[in-house]
């Protein structure tokens, strides 16, 4: 029995948890913990911040931060909360009482060019574990990181403030976050979790940690550099398939096709063997994961001890995946630019509508989203521009309206830019008579309204995808002012 096994073994069951960072991630992650019958107590921790301190009081009340629909989340946070199994607190002393912590923190890129990540907040946290550890503790980094980072950095950081060795007189594991806005508990419950230690001691003390809070998902266990390869892989590879059928949607408007016949076909050739998973086209991809994880891997490639085969001078098609789906912010700019133009007008004094400035559908969650470069290009062409969010209420620098009549009051051009479920139902009537134009402009970025309604009613339509319609007869047209 290794000595880690000895000290783990000594200090039986897992029973009192730390969860740092209380965000998407923390949160539901400390209070499914807290509700597991065979742990004893959970504390979560949050910096007393100006940005974020508020969340300690709201906690405590039993009361959840996150704005946007989370299923379960409040009643849970407060049944928790009131059985005296979860506390929130800015006293990072009280890891010393500890069996096990998990980091749940932001791990942004601060220049994905030099794949340059912003790892600031993150060592502040791993600093903050290792100054209280105690020999026997597990420590395991929930944050998408770099494969690497656990073995390396992390390990480092630890013991440099423990002055304990990560494997002999602690644990430590990566187990990967897979949680989505709008069901956090569901997707922790339900999705497989992969876990991977520093060694088989540190995996299956993780192990134990996390199968309790599993209903439907079965616990996976690797070493900790597949752990982070698994999780920035999986990221890595949705943005590469959205990126397929994002370039796939330009080409169908090039040769003047629609790309939903097209994905329909194929995405119909089933059988044994046969996996197709053909996503969605759209406006860009937005959020804190598909928008770095990319560059995670790439830098762990970079950082790591081997060396790699690949074709001389060619790019990495996982970062030509970014620059593709990067790009359609623009190109929904360069869809609005022509059709003004079908109509003798430029960007330059015309009033743009942007429907949508979360990155997904449905959420408040803005974090990264594509409707920030495109808003950023059409004030820049001298647009004036109005934004519409039925979930997003605060933005910085960015005024967003829930009244979406203010918002296509006068306009121009209307533009779709996330598929939010209100905008399915927005009629051709009622848009054209609130533009109060004879031949409005509307640019779907995520193929939610009917073309032939709107272009019916004398709209200059243009979708993405929809090589089809863009280059429609204008109907109604009326006279071009002079
Ligand atoms: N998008 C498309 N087309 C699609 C799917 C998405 O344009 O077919 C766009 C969305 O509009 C959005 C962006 O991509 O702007 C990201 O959407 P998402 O559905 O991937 O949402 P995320 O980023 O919140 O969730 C991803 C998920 N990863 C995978 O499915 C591999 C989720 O499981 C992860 O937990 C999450 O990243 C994360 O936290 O890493």
């Amino acid at each position: 029995m290794s000595k880690l096994e000895k000290l783990l073994k000594e200090r039986g069951p897992i029973k009192k948890i730390g969860v740092l960072g209380m965000g998407y991630v923390g949160i539901p992650a400390a209070v499914l913990f807290a509700d597991a019958p065979c742990f004893e107590k959970v504390l979560g921790f949050q910096r007393n911040s100006k940005s974020s301190g508020y969340k300690i009081e709201m906690l405590n009340r039993g009361e959840s931060p996150l704005k946007g629909e989370e299923p379960g989340l409040e009643e849970l946070i407060g049944k928790v909360v009131k059985a005296g199994k979860f506390e929130c607190t800015p006293d990072f002393s009280r890891i010393s009482e500890l069996d096990a912590v998990t980091l749940a923190i932001q791990t942004p890129f601060a220049n994905p060019k030099d794949l340059e990540p912003d790892f600031s907040a993150l060592i502040d946290g791993i600093r903050n574990v290792g100054k209280y550890l105690k020999p026997g503790m597990l420590v395991v980094l929930e944050s998408t990181i770099t494969p690497g980072t656990t073995e390396g950095m992390a390990k480092q950081i630890l013991e440099e403030e423990s002055g304990l060795k990560a494997g002999e007189d602690f644990a430590l594991a990566h187990a990967p976050e897979r949680v989505m806005v709008g069901r956090l508990l569901k997707n922790i419950r339900e999705h497989d979790r992969i876990v991977g230690g520093i060694d088989k001691a540190s995996t299956k003390r993780a192990v134990e940690l996390y199968s309790p809070v599993l209903t439907v998902g079965q616990v996976i266990p690797m070493s900790a550099t597949a752990a982070e390869v698994t999780k920035t892989a999986e990221n890595t590879f949705r943005d590469l398939q959205i990126a397929a059928i994002n370039q796939l949607a330009l080409y169908c408007e090039a040769m003047g096709i629609n790309v939903y016949d097209v994905r329909t076909g194929v995405d119909s050739l089933k059988g044994e063997g046969i996996t197709r998973a053909v996503l969605w086209p759209g406006a860009g991809v937005g959020g804190h994961c598909l928008t770095k994880d990319t560059y995670h891997l790439e830098r762990g490639v970079k950082i790591g001890k081997g060396e790699l085969d690949y074709p001389e001078g060619a790019d990495s098609i996982y970062v030509l995946a970014r620059k593709v789906n990067d790009f359609m912010p623009a190109h929904m700019y360069n869809l609005t630019v022509a059709a003004l133009e079908r109509l003798g007008k430029k960007m330059d004094g015309s009033k743009v509508a942007m429907l949508g400035w979360a990155f997904i559908k449905d959420s408040d969650d803005a974090r990264n989203t594509p409707s920030e470069p495109y808003r950023d290009l059409c004030l820049k062409a001298g647009a004036s521009v109005m934004v519409h969010d039925p979930y997003v209420v605060n933005y910085p620098g960015v005024k967003i309206s829930d009244n979406l009549e203010e918002v296509v009051r006068n306009a121009d051009a209307i533009v779709v830019l996330a598929g939010h479920s209100a905008y399915s139902s927005l009629k051709a009537d009622w848009a054209k008579k609130v533009s109060a134009k004879a031949n409005p402009v509307i640019i779907d970025g995520r193929n939610v309204i009917e073309p032939d309604e709107f272009i019916g009613k004398g709209f200059v339509y243009k979708g993405i995808g929809r090589g089809d319609k863009n280059s429609h007869k204008i109907k109604l047209r009326a006279a071009t002012p002079p």
